[in-house]
């Protein structure tokens, strides 16, 4: 039996609509509650659904068009067997179009309106609405970039991949080999450990590796610290790399932005407050210096040395543990060419520097790394601020301009 679906009435005073997408082509199967075309009006975005179940015979209308109530959409031919009266959605709801309200600006998290021009099929737009999936986040495989059911279950399967717990190697007895001892980890090991754990699945990292020459920079820090008169002040390298840091941040702001948590949108930052990563006895932990940028080189040494003691001592408060937007890890104290630290969501980018070492030519050279959040920063952007902290730290104008 033949069905002519025609536009039902669009109800809120909508007589008339632009057809933004149709979704479906001779030959497809259709049900009942499976989107057909797409409506746009300036109210709102409206799904018709395709009322019967059987084969889409015609369409009688294409993108762009403007159509109003009544007007014929698709022919259907309709299968014949008798419908469950119980399985039918009520007349009703048959009749009534899906509506939903114009995306604004700001979208929640579980925002599921799709752009207009994006293509997907009906059944794939059912299940992505009925599980909450924002189809503009998948990238579609089929033909012109249509997101095809393969598409919408590999999306499914890399996210529930994602939220899995990592897996477990099974318990070994490790007494059968010899003696052993067990510790609990430590309550901040354990916050860090879950923390880091998710940053290292959820974060494409990527990790730059450069070098600086601090010859006259280090001379000039000696010179600082043979003027000191303060017992407390420590005049190490850390304060002068996040002084440099802040003013490539000024200069590369994406590296002081957060991506918030749908991955489409950015937050920029306009502030500086930069985290130190602090090794203690309890486990690593990350006070935050507020506003480097307009603090002065030797107000930052007081800062490190005093939040660093606080967090060595337990005597640090969650505050000052929060609202950093860069993280500098400097293992240069101790020892090491390079390594690849993690980045410290929500921030999208962390430096971590090595011990510097004495070239061929009796430069001093500071190694030092970049690992950056590849959703929001491109490699050419990454070596771009790594040769830039690089020619900073060279710069010892700078540097006198800042300490004070
Ligand atoms: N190259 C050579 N020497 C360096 C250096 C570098 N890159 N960085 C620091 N030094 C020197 C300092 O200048 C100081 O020497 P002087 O007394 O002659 O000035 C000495 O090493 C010790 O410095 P420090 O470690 O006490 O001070 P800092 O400001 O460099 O660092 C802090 C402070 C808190 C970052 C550091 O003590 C610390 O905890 N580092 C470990 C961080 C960490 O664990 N990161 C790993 C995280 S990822 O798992």
């Amino acid at each position: 039996m033949k069905k002519d679906i025609l536009l039902p009435d669009l109800g809120e005073g909508i007589d008339a609509a632009e057809v933004s997408e149709v979704l479906v082509s001779a030959g497809d199967k259709v049900s009942t509650r499976d989107t057909i075309i797409i409506l746009e009006s300036d109210k709102a975005t409206m799904e018709i659904p395709a009322e019967e179940t059987g084969t889409v015979e015609k369409v009688y209308v294409a993108p762009g068009e403007k159509i109003s109530t009544g007007a014929k959409l698709i022919t259907i031919s309709a299968k014949t067997e008798k419908a469950d009266p119980k399985k039918e959605p009520k007349k009703e709801e048959q009749k009534k179009p899906e509506t939903t309200q114009t995306p604004q600006p700001q979208k929640s998290t579980a925002d599921t309106s799709v752009s207009a021009g994006l293509k997907a099929g009906p059944g794939v737009r059912r299940l992505a609405r009925e599980l909450g999936i924002n189809l503009n986040v998948i990238s579609g495989t089929g033909n012109k970039g249509r997101i095809t059911r393969d598409d919408l279950n590999g999306f499914i399967k890399a996210q529930l991949a994602a939220a899995a717990a990592p897996p477990l190697s099974p318990a070994a007895d490790f007494s059968k080999w010899g003696e052993i001892e067990k510790k609990k980890l430590t309550r901040v090991k354990r916050i860090t450990g879950a923390r880091l754990q998710s940053a290292w699945r959820n974060i494409p990292h990527v990790t730059q590796f450069d070098t600086a020459d601090i010859t006259e920079l280090n001379t000039y820090r000696k010179s600082l610290k043979k003027k000191n008169t303060n017992p407390n002040r420590k005049i190490t390298f850390l304060p002068f790399l996040m002084k440099a840091a802040t003013r490539v941040l000024e200069e590369f702001p994406d590296f002081n932005s957060s991506l918030e948590p749908e991955a489409d949108v950015l937050v920029y930052k306009k502030y500086i407050h930069i985290g130190i990563a602090v090794d203690t006895e309890t486990g690593l932990m990350v006070p935050v210096v507020r506003d480097v940028n307009s603090k002065p080189i030797l107000d930052v040494c007081d800062d490190v040395a005093s939040l660093s003691e606080k967090a060595r001592s337990k005597k640090i408060t969650p505050d000052e543990l929060s609202g950093g937007t860069f993280t500098i890890s400097s293992l240069g104290g101790i020892g090491g060419t390079y390594f690849t630290p993690i980045v410290n969501p929500p921030e999208v980018a962390i430096l971590g520097v090595s011990k510097s070492f004495t070239s061929a030519d009796g430069s001093l050279i500071l190694p030092f790394s970049l690992s950056y959040d590849h959703r929001v920063i491109d490699g050419a952007a990454a070596a771009r601020f790594t040769s830039r902290f690089s020619e900073i730290l060279s710069d010892l104008s700078y540097f006198k301009k800042v300490t004070k």
